[in-house]
């Protein structure tokens, strides 16, 4: 029989706390590391959940492993994320608490699949009443139909999600799913009109073009072929080998289906008409004025019926608009319909879940929103994602420590202080009021005169000068490591640094919607859009808020929405770019690991002590070494466990007892105990891995 200890060498501890050098990055990694060659995926820091993506199937999601976690304590069994779901769900059942989980990592590190899994266990293991098993498909299905609308390709990911969700699920008061409410944020509305080479348009276009029957593409007047139509060709890519439209589609439909669709074609009509619009060529008339030429496209747009093209036509003559002007006011229009269907689609997908004013019901939410973003090049779109990822490791520095903080207290032991960075400035950097590059860039955009990117950039430089995390061309003095453009801010994020190029920002922070298209819009004969464009939004002349602000304020909504539950946390980290199994690569793990901010995690966690548990967990598992608590212990929970250290020899630098747990400070005086359990009892074997 192989030996705990070389056991222990082999796939390492399962809890981070348990390392002998907890401020060692190198050895944090190294246990990554030797867990990801076993293909144990999972590991602790206390209460939150590592997951390294495998970029392969395990068999370790079936139902057989879901019972296996039901009602078992975390430390009981080895890592997983059903062990986290169970927790967070007994947590909800016991505290009466609403809970929520929390998924973090870069793009591709797993969050939307940790996502589904967590909901596939409550689908499949919560009890059911009548209106369970309809709820539990409804719930499951909700995803197909989102990837299909709000995913796409990416470099980083075949199956990107490009907005961010928030999903809650309601429990009634005998722990059965009886609702559901999904919020939605920022649509990367910019990929219906433009890719960047390698990545695609959101995969609903192309499951259309292969998956649609024919009849249903004679009737949207559609070919298959993606590279027919201007807003899928950008990319260069119609095919992806890991993904299947044809199938996808299906999945899809049968979705919809389930969740209550009942005119799916009317939903199909407009992304038919997206392309058309990516279509339509413009051309300069006798006085300059530019017209529609595309004969074909007025009358494909004018068959599906969602765009009045003639419409369109004259409105654009009237305005009149040049070239230029007609082409984006025309990619405007495309990201508006997208958009604002997109919304509609949760919006239906919530009315078919139904969240119910319920007695004694109580919510687990789940979190999946994009991960911090670096690209080659930054725009507005990374410079939100990389926001909302500021927000969300503050709250995770506030929560963790407020709660490790409280234990405690509550245990009666003194709390010894952690040194950690605080990235609240970097926050107040970008969403403070008059002064946070939010507010400037609304004020820039509000401001009559010439206004553009630079002059934005310009403002920033003026008001932000000397922010120890705000960098430009000029503020730089040549002190910047990386040559920067004139065009670009840099922010030192938690995470990193990252530059963001100011062309564009104004444009998309304004999301202005020509009013005349507005217009036309009203008068289209689907019904989806007649719901997505009112009249009201015409005729009424305040100012929408601007787009930043909007997200701003969404944001600020989640974090009181997260700040109001218990939190549980999901980290996941991405073993390699080139989403290939078996492959570790330890500079982009360690860069993970820095950002997600793990290392101050764990030192808050050990904050002097490695390891916790409850009295009655701990005098049960290790009662068999002490001749006085052995089979029984029959007085005080705490006695007992005095009892049973004090026979095994503990020394009182060693440990501490609070009121209901036992805290002991190092690794070595644990993995003893357990080696000894294990020469006691054999027959329990190389159980002890599974433990730590
Ligand atoms: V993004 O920020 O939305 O671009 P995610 O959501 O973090 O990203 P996702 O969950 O989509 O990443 O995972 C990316 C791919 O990794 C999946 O399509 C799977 O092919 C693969 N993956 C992720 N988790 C697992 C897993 N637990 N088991 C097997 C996995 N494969
Ligand atoms: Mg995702």
């Amino acid at each position: 029989m192989e030996s705990a200890l070389t056991a222990r060498d082999r796939v390492g501890v399962q809890d981070f706390v348990l390392l002998e050098n907890y401020n060692s990055e190198a050895a944090f990694i190294e246990n990554l590391r030797r867990r990801f060659r076993e293909n144990l995926v999972y590991t602790y820091i206390g209460s939150v959940l590592v997951s390294v993506n495998p970029y392969k199937e395990l068999e370790i999601y079936s139902k057989q492993q879901m019972e296996r976690y039901r009602g078992v304590s975390f430390y009981e069994i080895s890592p997983h994320i059903y062990a986290l779901s169970d927790n967070t769900y007994r947590a909800m059942r016991t505290e009466r608490k609403d809970q929520c989980i929390l998924i973090s990592g870069e793009s591709g590190a797993g969050k939307t699949e940790a996502s589904k899994k967590i909901l596939l266990y409550y689908a499949v293991t919560c009890p059911a009443n009548d209106h369970m098993a309809a709820l539990g498909d409804r719930l499951l299905q909700s995803n197909p139909v989102l990837e299909a609308f709000g995913n796409a390709k990416t470099l980083r990911n075949d199956n990107s999600s490009r907005f961010g969700k928030y999903m809650d699920v309601q429990f009634d008061f005998r722990g059965a799913p009886v609702g559901g409410h999904i919020l939605n944020y920022l649509l990367e509305k910019s990929r219906v009109v433009h890719q960047n080479h390698g990545e695609r348009n959101f995969h609903i276009f192309y499951q259309l073009l292969e998956g649609g029957d024919d009849d249903l593409l004679h009737r949207l007047d559609l070919d298959r072929n993606p590279q027919n139509y201007k807003y899928l060709v950008k990319g260069n890519c119609p095919r992806v080998s890991s993904i299947s439209d044809k199938n996808n589609w299906k999945t899809v439909m049968k979705a919809l289906s389930v969740i209550g669709f009942s005119d799916e074609e009317k939903l199909l009509n407009i992304i038919a008409s997206v392309l058309h619009l990516g279509n339509t060529h413009f051309g300069e008339g006798e006085e300059g004025e530019t017209h529609i030429t595309t004969e074909t496209q007025i009358r494909n747009l004018e068959k599906v019926r969602t765009v009045p093209l003639a419409l369109m036509d004259a409105q654009i003559c009237k305005n009149p608009l040049n070239f230029e002007q007609a082409m984006s006011a025309r990619d405007a229009l495309a990201k508006a319909m997208y958009g604002r269907t997109f919304t509609w689609l949760v919006e239906k997908i919530n009315q078919s879940l139904a969240l119910k004013v319920n007695k004694g019901s109580s919510v687990i939410g789940l979190l999946d929103i994009y991960g911090f973003e670096v690209l080659q090049h930054n725009s507005f779109e990374q410079f939100c994602i990389n926001y909302c990822n500021e927000k969300l490791q503050q709250l995770f520095i506030e929560l963790t420590l407020r709660s490790e903080q409280e234990e405690y207290e509550t245990e009666g032991i003194a709390w010894e202080t952690v040194k950690y960075f605080d990235n609240k400035i970097i926050c107040d950097l970008i969403e403070e009021k008059h002064k946070g590059i939010i507010s400037i860039l609304d004020e820039e955009c509000l401001r009559p005169g010439e206004t553009c990117d630079i002059s934005f950039l310009e403002k920033l430089e003026g008001t932000l000068g000397g922010h120890p995390h705000f960098v430009t061309h000029k503020l730089a003095n040549g002190k910047t490591r990386r040559v920067m453009s004139r065009e670009e801010f840099r922010l030192l994020h938690y995470a990193g640094e990252v530059n963001y190029n100011v062309n564009g920002f104004m444009d998309k922070n304004n999301d202005l919607l020509n009013r005349n298209l507005k217009e036309v819009m009203c008068q289209s004969d689907n019904q989806i859009l007649n719901h997505c464009f009112r009249r009201e939004e015409v005729i009424d002349q305040k100012r929408p808020e601007m787009a930043a602000t909007q997200f701003k304020n969404s944001l600020m909504k989640l974090m009181e929405i997260l700040m109001s539950k218990e939190p549980s946390y999901v980290r996941c980290i991405k073993p390699n770019d080139a989403k290939q199994p078996g492959r570790f690569d330890e500079v982009l793990v360690r860069h993970q690991v820095k950002y997600l901010g793990l290392m101050e995690n764990l030192r808050v966690r050990r904050a002097g002590f490695a390891y916790r548990r409850r009295f009655e967990a701990f005098l049960q598992r290790y009662k068999p070494l002490c001749p006085d608590t052995w089979p029984n212990w029959h007085g005080k929970l705490a006695d007992g466990v005095s009892t049973l250290v004090n026979h095994l020899g503990y020394k009182a630098e060693e440990y501490k007892l609070g009121r209901s747990k036992i805290f002991i400070r190092f690794p070595k005086t644990l993995f003893t105990t357990e080696d000894a359990l294990e020469a006691k009892k054999p027959d329990i074997g190389n159980i002890s891995f599974n433990v730590f």
